[in-house]
C-alpha cells in the first residue's frame, strides 16, 4: 500500500478542465506517484488521513512542466556560429566553413558517453530548475550507428539519475553525415536499417525525420515511418519549418503523434493533423534565434481545434534555450497564443505530443508531478521573463531537493 501525503497550503491551478482550473486554499493528496484527490482544503475526504505532510506556504501548484521537443544530448556548441550570423554570414557560409548541424555532429562522435551525459545533465538540471518533470531527447548528431545508440543511450540515464521522465525519439535522419555525400538515398537505408537494433536494445520510444529542404525529402521521410510502422513505433516530424513539404499531412498519414515548428503549414495540413488527432508542436525559441518573420497559422490551428504544444526545441544551432516557461511567453509575444494556451502547449498538450495522457493536469490518476512557483497567478509565467520563479517540483510524488528545502523553510 503507497504511504498517502498531502500537499497543502497552495494555490492551485489543475489546468483540469478548459479552464485554469483555479483553487484558492487547495490541496492535493498523492498515493505513491499518482494524485488521490485534489480540491478545496475544506472538502478533503475525512478518511484521506497523510502520513506524511507538506506546508507548501501559499505557493502556486502547477502540474509539472513538460518539455516534448528537445536535442539535449550533443557535443561542444555554437556560440562562434552564432557571433558569425549575428556579424552577417550566412547559414551556408558557415555550413561550407564546417559549421552547422556537421560541426555539432563531429563534437558529438568525438565526445564519450560520460562526457556526452555530463553536458546534458547540467542542461536538463536548467529545465528541471525551471519547472520540467517529463522531457523528451531526441538522437541525431551521432547520424552513425554507434554514436546514435551512444546518444540514446544517454537520454536513458537522464531520466534514470536526474529526477525527470525521459522519453526518447531516434532522429537518425535530421541530416544527411559527410560521408553520405551525394548518397541520401543510402543513408536513409542506413537509418532505417539501424533502426531494429536501437529498438532491441530499449532505447527509442519514437520516430522523428527533418523534412524540409534542408532536410530530407518526403519520399525518404515516408521510408523511415515505413521502417518506424513496421517495428510499432509512433512518429513525430520536423514539419513546415521553412518550406511547405507536405511533412505535416504525410506525418498525419502515419497517424504522427506531433508535427513540429510548422511556420509554413497550409490548410490541407493543418485538416490532415485535425483529423489524425497530431499535436502542434510551436518551437518559438528557433523561429527567435533564426529571426524568422513568418509565423505559424496559428488561428487556423485553433479554429481546427488542433491541440497546440509549445517546446524549447533546445539545440546548440537554432534554439539553445534552458527555460520552458521563456518559450510559453515567447508564444505569447511572438506566436499570439494566449497566456492560457501557452501554459496548457507547456503541460497537458505537451503530454499529449509524446502520447501521455497521465500528466499534465492536477486531476486523480495523473501522475504526482507538480511544479511550485513564487507567483499568485499562473498567467505570472507569461509575463515576468529574465528570472526563475520556480521553487522546485515534485515527480511521482517525490519531492526534489529544491521542493523539499522549499517546503522546510516554509514550514
Ligand atoms: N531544425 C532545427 O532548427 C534544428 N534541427 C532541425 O531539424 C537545427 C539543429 C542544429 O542547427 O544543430
Ligand atoms: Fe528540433
Amino acid at each position: 500500500m503507497n504511504e498517502l501525503q498531502l500537499w497543502h497550503h497552495a494555490r492551485l491551478a489543475t489546468l483540469a478542465g478548459s479552464d485554469w482550473g483555479l483553487i484558492d486554499d487547495g490541496v492535493v493528496v498523492t498515493e505513491g506517484d499518482r494524485i488521490r484527490w485534489v480540491g478545496p482544503a475544506a472538502e478533503r475526504p475525512a478518511e484521506l488521513r497523510p502520513a506524511l505532510t507538506h506546508d507548501l506556504g501559499g505557493l502556486l501548484l502547477t502540474p509539472g512542466l513538460v518539455d516534448c521537443h528537445t536535442h539535449l544530448v550533443y557535443g561542444g556548441q555554437r556560440a562562434d556560429e552564432a557571433e558569425l550570423r549575428l556579424n552577417g554570414a550566412s547559414y551556408e557560409q558557415i555550413a561550407r566553413a564546417g559549421g552547422g548541424i556537421r560541426s555539432t555532429v563531429a563534437a558529438t562522435r568525438a565526445a564519450d558517453e560520460a562526457a556526452l551525459f555530463d553536458a546534458a545533465a547540467a542542461r536538463a538540471r536548467a529545465l528541471i530548475a525551471q519547472g520540467v518533470t517529463t522531457l523528451e531527447v531526441k538522437s541525431g548528431y551521432g547520424l552513425a550507428a554507434e554514436a546514435e545508440a551512444r546518444c540514446l543511450r544517454v537520454a536513458r540515464r537522464l531520466g534514470a539519475e536526474l529526477p525527470v521522465t525521459v522519453l526518447t525519439s531516434y532522429l537518425g535522419a535530421h541530416a544527411l553525415p559527410p560521408e553520405f555525400d551525394g548518397r541520401t538515398d543510402d543513408y536513409i537505408d542506413a537509418v532505417c536499417a539501424w533502426l531494429p537494433a536501437l529498438q532491441a536494445q530499449g532505447v527509442v520510444d519514437a520516430v522523428d525525420a527533418f523534412c524540409d529542404t534542408i532536410g530530407f525529402t518526403p519520399a525518404q521521410t515516408r521510408r523511415v515511418f515505413e521502417a518506424a510502422q513496421r517495428l510499432g513505433l509512433p512518429v513525430k516530424l520536423h514539419a513546415e519549418q521553412l518550406s511547405d513539404q507536405g511533412g505535416a499531412a504525410l506525418a498525419a498519414s502515419f497517424g504522427a503523434l506531433s508535427c513540429d515548428h510548422l511556420e509554413h503549414l497550409s490548410a490541407d495540413g493543418i485538416a490532415a493533423m485535425r483529423a489524425a488527432g497530431s499535436v502542434a508542436v510551436l518551437l518559438p525559441g528557433a523561429f527567435y534565434m533564426l529571426r524568422e518573420t513568418r509565423l505559424p497559422p496559428i488561428d487556423a490551428l485553433r479554429a481546427a481545434g488542433v491541440p497546440m504544444a509549445v517546446s524549447t526545441d533546445h539545440n546548440p544551432g537554432t534554439s539553445p534555450a534552458l527555460s520552458l516557461p521563456l518559450m510559453a511567453h515567447m508564444a505569447c509575444s511572438f506566436f499570439r497564443l494566449t497566456p492560457l494556451e501557452a501554459v496548457q502547449g507547456i503541460t497537458a498538450h505537451a503530454a499529449r505530443a509524446l502520447g501521455l495522457a497521465d500528466r499534465g493536469r492536477l486531476a486523480a490518476g495523473q501522475r504526482a508531478d507538480f511544479a511550485l512557483w513564487r507567483l499568485s497567478h499562473p498567467n505570472e509565467l507569461c509575463y515576468w521573463f529574465g528570472g526563475n520563479p520556480c521553487r522546485g517540483t515534485v515527480v511521482g510524488g517525490r519531492a526534489t531537493a529544491a521542493a523539499a528545502a522549499t517546503a522546510a523553510t516554509l514550514s
